[in-house]
């Protein structure tokens, strides 16, 4: 493991490092919660290593976190708010002033403050969260929107383009390994049968009908920390991501983390199916929140969660033929168990289509 002592210097801290552990379930950064001694009291931090495969330019990621960040708070200071210091992630400088750090491989590293009492969920456990984690998001947008200065660098190009992530599981079959191949069986053709679906958004987006804003774009239920007394929606996390997307992108991705009976990599395809009383809390805490939506955004919220899971599927499947590089994995035939649960996902989401779309119309016209 890394010298997390070592790490610790590199950052003003202002407190005495104790003891790190690795953290959390993310499937891209190397995360550890850090205890320190600051003046008698025990603090922690998170530090965490980026991963720099997936993140290519680590430094303009870290200023578009920086920026959105100190955005965040002032708002928030603002706003008034009794714990703005909680309600978003904060950057703790490194020695030389800067937003992150380099440790001696050249790994680039960035320092947060704990945020105490409050938890990521893998799994939703009541409906509650669903919907506080729905309108943290939109909050969170809500946020972003009015970011002055430059347009935030896109810290992965063309990161929810689908039609081009399946582009990219056409291009990993020339040299994907054999006994991947053999395993993969109709995975691919389901995939491929998609392509039409997989242009809605982008098509959208190109003809001006949905508006590009500043999202988060990696909405996954686990990104957002909800209060562990009262599952209020406390702090969005994860923002390696944040940049110009589609709200669609956002809250599909919500639909297809909180709204599954089952987790991403279940293996028991049968009984995966939407939960209509969580697609109704998601929309109800999303749309309370987002009030600035336009109307081809809200026709295609229901659909969001179709596309999602599609390209979730895809960007697994890829990475199982590829080898395994992008996503951590924890098994073999990880990534391809994960892309199965996520087909079987938009199957279930295309039978409960007509639902859903009802639910969005009655929720709106509330
Ligand atoms: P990844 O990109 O690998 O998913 P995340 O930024 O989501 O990395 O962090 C991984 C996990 O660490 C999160 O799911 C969350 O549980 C935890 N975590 C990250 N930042 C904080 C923080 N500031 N306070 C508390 N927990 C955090
Ligand atoms: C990754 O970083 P994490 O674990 O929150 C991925 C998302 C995927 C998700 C699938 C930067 O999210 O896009 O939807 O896994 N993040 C990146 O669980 O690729
Ligand atoms: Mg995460």
């Amino acid at each position: 493991m890394q010298d997390l002592k070592a790490i610790s210097r590199l950052f003003e801290t202002r407190a005495d490092f104790l003891t790190a552990r690795p953290h959390g379930s993310g499937h891209i950064n190397d995360t550890f919660c850090a205890t320190y001694n600051q003046a008698g009291r025990e603090i922690r931090l998170i530090h965490q290593r980026i991963n720099s495969h997936v993140f290519r330019n680590p430094e303009a990621l870290m200023e578009n976190i920086d920026r959105v960040t100190r955005h965040s708070l002032a708002r928030l200071v603002e706003a008034g708010h009794s714990e703005a210091h909680r309600r978003t992630l904060t950057l703790i400088p490194s020695c030389d002033g800067l937003p992150w750090a380099r440790d001696a491989e050249g790994g680039y590293w960035r320092t947060f403050p704990f945020i105490e009492g409050a938890l990521g969920y893998e799994e939703i456990e009541n409906l509650r969260q669903a919907e506080e984690a729905a309108k943290a998001f939109g909050e969170f947008q809500k946020l972003a929107a009015d970011l002055k200065g430059p347009r935030l660098h896109e810290t992965i190009p063309d990161f929810h383009h689908t039609p081009k992530r399946l582009d990219a599981l056409r291009a990993v079959l020339e040299n994907a390994p054999k006994d991947r191949m053999e395993r993969v069986g109709d995975d691919l053709e389901f995939a491929f049968s998609r392509a039409a679906d997989a242009r809605v958004i982008t098509d959208l987006i190109a003809s001006g009908d949905v508006p590009e804003r500043v999202t988060h774009n990696d909405t996954k239920l686990s990104n957002v920390l909800l209060d562990e007394a009262t599952s209020e929606g406390v702090c969005v996390i994860d923002l390696d991501t944040t940049m110009p997307g589609s709200v669609l992108y956002d809250f599909g991705d919500m639909v297809r983390t909180a709204c599954p009976t089952t987790r991403e990599d279940e293996v028991d395809l049968s009984v995966i199916d939407v939960r209509m009383d969580r697609f109704e809390a998601l929309i109800r805490g999303y749309l309370a929140a987002a009030s600035f939506l336009v109307p081809a955004e809200v026709e295609h919220l229901a659909f969001s969660g179709k596309l999602l899971a599609l390209e979730c599927g895809i960007r697994f499947l890829t990475d199982y033929l590829d080898g395994d590089h992008y996503f951590k994995t924890h098994r073999p035939g990880h990534n391809l168990d994960r892309c199965r649960a996520q087909f079987a996902l938009v199957r279930a989401i295309e039978k409960r289509l007509p639902e859903m779309e009802d639910v969005v119309a009655r929720t709106e016209n509330k």
